[in-house]
């Protein structure tokens, strides 16, 4: 039988992603992009001057123009703490048509704009490099519509995907995506990243629920491609330009997307392991019990637990030398018929010997307590100093490999952890190493081996992180050189003058 060794219940904590963080390096002890990055040139783009300012507020007025340098550190800095813009000029549209307006004068004055939204961004795609102004989403944030029978959300793209959560929970749906970020990311950051978080495994990407975009194109141009409907073959599939292009080619302003029903039963296994061999064992087996009620393979090395455990001061519900730990979830409409289902798969995978313990949850304060465990784990790792993150996809057999080749090729650095988790069900690694402050020789090896290893096991250098500002020089790991020529003539097409996300996805120096 399965070892039912129950969690003491671990504290219920909802950590805010913003004070967590702030609270441990301020944005003024963060070097400047354009410092730490020396070699980096700032393109030929128009500086901003008073009268560019007095335009937008005269189309947003005075309080949604910020310029005073307090109140535009924040939207300077990316929540890792690691990069940092010197922009002056933070803007706060609240339609489409002052989106449109704003972009119109910025390509007419080659003024360069960073388009933002919860800036929770972990490859510094959310931040100036240099000056550009800020567009921020956080007031565009109204729910359009919900229709219960499509399971259809029309909203704007600054809604906040745990508020979205909330709204469609109201007529028995769900979004589609979550992902620890979720109190603080917006819809169109989500959009614009195509992030893929916890719950890809059952309800897919974000290509495939995202029904529609309304996205503003550089020049203001609204483009409307705001379709509700699940099919739609009329000529080029333009939405998915805009899923996943960073702010490169158009600022996301609405989205239509179909959200699942919430389901009726939910239940969170969370189980120890003494090999990486089992938790493949466990994955392959857990596919073939649970079949269509799995909802989140998710997995975490001895490390990466403990650092949530003690950073969040949180229960550990298994032995804390336990070498690996699943997260498993099973979601459906019949609690009985999953808790059955659960129940076989567990017995056998503990008669079968891939788990040695684990704990069971189906009541809701305990599963968010188990999940606080692995959503913890990024805040938790950034307590050490700097973090070198790695968010790769690889074939299943290599998934964990590069954790213990890396460990063994920083042995003698001063790198505190050098950890693995993620999403095993899709085949993406979260390779986090941490150090005290940033350390350019530490990076020097652990860059570029970590992008050719992955490369040469065909791997993705960025499962669903982006590409951001730190990821440009190592794109080609993963596209060949004609893809990249593809993707620039696509950016000259739809945004000329380069005024969009400078310095972000593509190689090279900007227009
Ligand atoms: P931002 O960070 O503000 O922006 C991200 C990029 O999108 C930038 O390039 C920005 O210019 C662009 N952008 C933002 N809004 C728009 C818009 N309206 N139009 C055009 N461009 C826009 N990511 C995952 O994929 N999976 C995870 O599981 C996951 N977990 C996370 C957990 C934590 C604790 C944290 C801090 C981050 C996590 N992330 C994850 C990364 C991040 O949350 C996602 O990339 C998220 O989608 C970003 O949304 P945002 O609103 O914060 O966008
Ligand atoms: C997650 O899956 C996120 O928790 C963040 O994608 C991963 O911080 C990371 O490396
Ligand atoms: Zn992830």
């Amino acid at each position: 039988m399965f070892a039912h060794n129950l969690l003491k219940t671990a504290r219920a904590k909802h950590f805010n992603l913003k004070s967590f963080h702030t609270s441990i390096v301020t944005s003024f002890d963060v070097e400047l992009t354009q410092v730490r990055y020396s070699n980096l040139k700032r393109g030929k783009y128009s500086s901003i001057t008073d009268k560019h300012i007095s335009f937008f507020e005269s189309i947003l007025s005075k309080s949604r123009v910020l310029t005073d340098a307090a109140d535009v550190e924040s939207y300077n800095v990316d929540w890792l703490k690691t990069v940092r813009g010197a922009s002056k000029a933070v803007l706060k549209p609240k339609t489409t048509e002052e989106v449109s307006a704003i972009l119109r004068y910025c390509n007419e004055n080659v003024l360069a704009v960073c388009p933002q939204g919860g800036n929770t961004g972990l490859v510094g795609g959310s931040v100036p490099v240099f000056d550009e102004i800020v567009l921020s989403t956080a007031l565009m944030n109204e729910v359009i519509s919900i229709n219960k029978t499509s399971g259809v959300l029309v909203c704007q793209a600054g809604c906040i995907l745990e508020n979205l959560e909330a709204k469609v929970a109201e007529q028995g749906l769900m979004m589609p995506l979550d992902l620890g970020a979720k109190g603080s990311c917006h819809i169109g950051g989500n959009i614009s990243t195509n992030a893929g978080g916890i719950r890809l495994l059952r309800y897919g990407s974000l290509h495939g629920s995202v029904l529609g975009v309304e996205a503003v194109k550089a020049d203001g141009t609204v483009v409307d491609c705001l379709s509700t409907l699940k099919k739609d073959n009329t000529g080029y599939h333009l939405k998915h330009l805009f899923l996943g292009s960073e702010g490169t080619l158009g600022v996301v302003t609405k989205a239509a997307i179909q959200c699942p029903p919430k389901p009726q039963a939910v239940n969170v296994a969370f189980l120890a392991l003494d090999s990486f061999e089992n938790v493949l064992a466990t994955f392959r087996l857990a596919r073939s019990c649970l079949g269509e009620i799995l909802s989140s393979f998710e997995f975490m090395d001895c490390d990466s637990l403990m650092a949530a455990v003690t950073r969040l001061k949180l229960q550990c519900p298994v032995p804390e030398d336990t070498p690996f730990s699943l997260l498993i979830e099973t979601s459906g409409g019949n609690s009985e018929h999953d808790e059955a289902k659960l129940s076989l798969f567990l017995d056998e995978a503990t008669n079968k010997g891939y788990i040695n313990d684990g704990t069971l949850a189906s009541e809701p304060s305990r599963i968010k307590n188990l999940w606080d465990l692995r959503e913890g784990i990024t805040q938790s790792l950034s307590c050490d100093g700097y973090v070198y993150k790695y968010d790769i996809s690889l074939p299943i057999e290599h998934f964990y490999d590069i954790v213990d080749i890396m460990k063994e090729r920083l042995k003698g650095t001063p790198y505190i952890k050098c950890c693995g988790y993620g999403h095993v069900g899709d085949g993406n690694l979260h390779l986090n190493i941490t150090a005290p402050s940033f350390d350019r020789n530490l990076l020097n090896l652990i860059e570029p081996f970590v992008y050719e290893w992955t490369s040469k096991h065909r791997g993705s250098v960025s499962a669903e992180h982006g590409i951001g500002f730190k990821k440009t020089g190592v794109v080609h790991f993963s596209k060949s050189g004609e893809a990249l020529k593809l993707m620039a003539q696509i950016k000259a097409i739809m945004d000329p003058k380069g005024i969009l996300n400078p310095y972000k996805v593509l190689p090279g120096d900007p227009h």
